[in-house]
């Protein structure tokens, strides 16, 4: 006789306000009942037979159009995932510094962490799960993990701006009703407040109120501290333009401003009023054209901020006096972070390590500073937050920066325990007990949980405010290495593949000694390729002395990936002359 196992469900949910009223009625149904209903509510959400999907780097990216099913199943994966870590989980739609017509889905953990790795391939096991099969690719996970799949179930909800945003959430939260999972949807929120969100809620507060306000309460409450005592500044002036993408991060900088009072004056351009999301600005725009963006009318030394789609990258830049571009991205970000981080650990006395994570995108220059100049242990990890995220965990206080412009700090439970207590001891010599303090604001100002372009851009602000220094100090703390990055199209990118944080390739044969042999003719040479996680193509990045001998570098290598890997179209052509 089969076991018949009762389980409660929720048939009703009536969203408030604020994340505490949620109404719930709950009733009782059968575990088949609810695979039967995830079966027949794919119904509403077929999936097309011809297409494949992956959880990659950043979870599914791609054409909004096709992504309906996808949501569907991430709506019934998402609430397996709060059952096996028996937390609120979150769910955040977007597509990031992608074009507007493209969307995405990503599942963030209890403390705001990625979704943790394991669970990617049940990410895609079931998308690519054929409609009729749903119930029987819910079983195996259920079975894999070992779920109790009687323990309830509850999911934060957000997306960007995209306008294929409202249906996509629709079809997530239908996933969510079928499984009888409590939900509360936040609308519009960047990806790094939704994250904070779900810490904020599991922490119990912990961590900070759970609620957008709380946010902007949190951040601008250490900000506003750390610039109290701020003397008269000849360099540093507060004033900034803010390139929101036309996206959600515009729409939030706008909320946060009031909670700044007058301590910085921002323009936020590329509101979405009138340009498209991502065209031609933002982050991603600005770093990979190495140019401004447009829609912002800037003078010599003012110092701009591009923030990309989802608010979760942040670069900065400026003109200088003679109207030359310089880009402040994620290296220099994280150098004068880990620089001033690394001041105040050593004005409190306190016996903490610093160190940084980059990935081989990272600037040789920036490398080289932080090892030699400064003395800071770097570590490198493959591209994609979770990696970077994961290296920094191994130190006391971890300063992770991807050179597009993602990063955060994190401090380890010791060290945040260590700090505050050292900000509250009446007996040390009160120049300690103030560094202490500013880096108890520091975490404050910091959203640990992930990149999150607001709460950098602030931490910045505030690091150049108390240095005292204009956008060109900053730049002059290092020179960058002229560098290139292309890509080229080959018949399956899998061809390529990496060891060594994506530093060294192992295969196609061959292909690795020729890209030394390449290198070597270079002064200052340094070169690499890796398979997209987000593309069908491979990437190919190289730095030299010159820029001319980058794009050269970059040009001969791309013919050898070209070459052995497969390449399809015509064969990379050599740069123009300048
Ligand atoms: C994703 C990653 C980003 C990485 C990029 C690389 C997250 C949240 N985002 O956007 O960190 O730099 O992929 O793209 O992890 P690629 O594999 O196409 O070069
Ligand atoms: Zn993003």
């Amino acid at each position: 006789m089969s076991k018949v196992i009762l389980y409660f469900r929720v048939v009703q949910v009536s969203l408030c306000s604020t994340w505490r009223q949620v109404r719930i009625v709950y009733s009782t149904c059968r575990m088949s009942d609810i695979l039967a209903e995830a079966v027949k509510g794919a119904a509403a959400h077929p999936r097309p037979e011809d297409i494949q999907f992956a959880y990659g780097t950043a979870g599914f990216r791609d054409k909004s159009t096709i992504l309906d099913p996808v949501l569907y199943r991430m709506g019934l994966l998402a609430a397996l995932r709060s059952k096996a870590k028996k937390a609120t989980v979150a769910v955040m739609i977007t597509a990031s510094h992608n074009p507007e017509p493209d969307n995405g889905v990503k599942l963030v953990d209890p403390m705001g962490e990625m979704l943790e790795g394991s669970w990617e391939k049940h990410a895609t096991d079931l998308a690519n799960a054929k409609d009729e099969d749903i119930g029987s690719a819910l079983q195996r996970i259920i079975d894999a993990v070992d779920i109790d799949i009687s323990l309830p179930s509850d999911v934060f909800v957000a997306r960007d701006t995209r306008p294929s945003g409202p249906p996509l959430t629709q079809a997530l939260l239908d996933g969510l009703k079928v499984m009888g999972s409590t939900f509360t949807d936040f609308g519009i929120l960047t990806t790094p407040q939704l994250h904070y969100l779900v810490r904020c809620h599991n922490s119990k507060g912990a961590y900070g109120e759970p609620t957008e306000e709380g946010y902007y309460k949190k951040l601008a409450q250490a900000f506003l501290k750390l610039r109290k005592d701020a003397g008269a500044k000849k360099k540093y002036e507060p004033v900034v333009i803010i390139d929101g993408a036309n996206g959600v991060g515009a729409l939030k900088t706008r909320k946060l401003q009031s909670h700044l009072h007058e301590s910085l004056r921002i323009t936020v351009c590329n509101d979405g009023s009138s340009g498209k999301l991502n065209e031609k600005c933002g982050a991603d725009f600005v770093k990979v054209q190495q140019k401004p963006p447009a829609g912002l009318e800037i003078l010599p030394g003012q110092r701009c901020v591009s923030f990309d789609g989802d608010a979760d990258r942040v670069v900065f830049f400026y003109l200088n006096k003679d109207g030359v571009f310089n880009l402040l991205d994620g290296d220099k970000i994280s150098t004068l972070i880990a620089g001033y981080l690394g001041e105040l650990v050593s004005a409190s006395g306190l016996q903490l390590n610093i160190g940084v994570v980059q990935t081989a995108y990272a600037n040789g220059s920036s490398t080289r500073y932080l090892e030699d100049v400064m003395k800071v242990p770097v570590s490198c990890a493959k591209t994609g937050v979770k990696h970077l995220h994961h290296k920094a965990l191994e130190f006391d206080v971890g300063v992770y920066f991807e050179a597009n412009g993602h990063g955060t700090v994190l401090f380890s439970d010791q060290a945040e325990q260590k700090i505050k207590a050292a900000s509250q001891d009446d007996s040390l010599e009160s120049s300690k007990r103030e560094a202490a303090t500013r880096l108890t604001l520091m975490m404050d100002l910091i959203n640990q949980t992930v990149g999150d372009a607001i709460s950098d851009f602030l931490v910045v602000e505030t690091i150049l405010s108390t240095r005292d220094w204009a956008a060109d100090d900053w730049n002059m703390q290092y020179r960058d290495l002229p560098s290139r990055l292309l890509k080229i199209k080959v018949k399956d990118r899998t061809a390529v593949q990496t060891t060594d944080a994506e530093r060294c390739a192992t295969a196609p044969a061959g292909l690795q000694e020729a890209i030394n042999k390449l290198v070597a003719k270079y002064q200052q040479g340094r070169s690499f390729v890796r398979p997209s996680g987000t593309e069908d193509v491979v990437r190919v990045f190289a730095e030299a002395d010159t820029q001319a001998n980058a794009d050269m570098l970059a040009h001969e290598v791309s013919v050898q990936v070209y070459q052995l890997a497969g390449g399809v179209g015509d064969q990379p052509q050599p740069p123009c002359a300048p």
